[in-house]
């Protein structure tokens, strides 16, 4: 059996979609980070102490990325996984830029407009992050200009992973009105089924 550890108001969320998506029996056990990340027995499945976690009939894996790219190799058969090199070269792109030039600001804003006590927050890192958005907005808008999805006309594991890092943008309300392309692939990623129920989990 599958398990997928972490609840949906977390990084997990994009693991729960990537197994959706590829359409698998699993369990899900909403692991919160309410002190359900620090147990004994959470620390044995992820040292970091940190969620997603997944343990696939005994293997067990941490950090969202290898996770998704790790379900897509293995189970996405429907054109989840991309079949040449050169697109999963863009796929390990496009996921490894998401995580690196984008979430970082994100979580910036979600922390000083969300998370912290209001009188804790900081309006200078919230304007700097959103500052330093506008570039990978851009290069992704540009890109997707006369492109369905990032590798072309099919959904795949680099679109989810692009996607579902960048649907915090929706969360943190950042204005992203100046890049329409980027912002219409974004609407049309998030609709889909399996992102819609991987979301309303717990
Ligand atoms: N790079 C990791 C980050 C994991 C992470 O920081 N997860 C957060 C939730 S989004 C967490 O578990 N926080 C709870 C804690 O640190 O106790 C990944 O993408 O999986």
């Amino acid at each position: 059996m599958i398990k997928l550890y972490g609840t949906s108001m977390s990084r997990a969320a994009r693991c729960l979609w990537a197994l959706e998506e590829a359409g698998l029996q699993y369990e899900h056990i909403p692991t919160s980070f309410d002190g359900g990340t620090r147990t004994p027995e959470h620390l044995k499945i992820n040292p970091n102490g940190h969620v997603p976690a997944l343990d696939d009939n005994g293997l067990i894996l941490w950090e969202s990325m290898a996770i998704n790219l790790y379900l897509a190799e293995k189970y996405g058969k429907n054109g989840l996984w991309p079949a040449s090199v050169a697109d999963r070269g863009a796929t390990y792109q496009w996921s490894f830029w998401a995580m690196t030039e984008v979430e970082p600001h994100l979580i910036t804003m979600l922390i000083n407009r969300l998370f912290a006590p209001p009188d804790q927050r900081d309006e200078k890192a919230v304007a700097n992050a959103e500052a330093a958005l506008r570039p990978p907005f851009k290069v992704l808008d540009d890109y997707l200009k006369g492109r369905e999805y990032i590798l072309g006309n099919q959904f795949t594991i680099a679109d989810l992973n692009v996607a579902s890092v960048l649907s915090l943008a929706n969360l943190v309300k950042l204005d992203i009105s100046a890049t329409p392309t980027a912002s219409a692939y974004l609407q049309k990623c998030h609709g889909r089924p399996a992102n819609q129920k991987a979301a309303a989990m717990k």
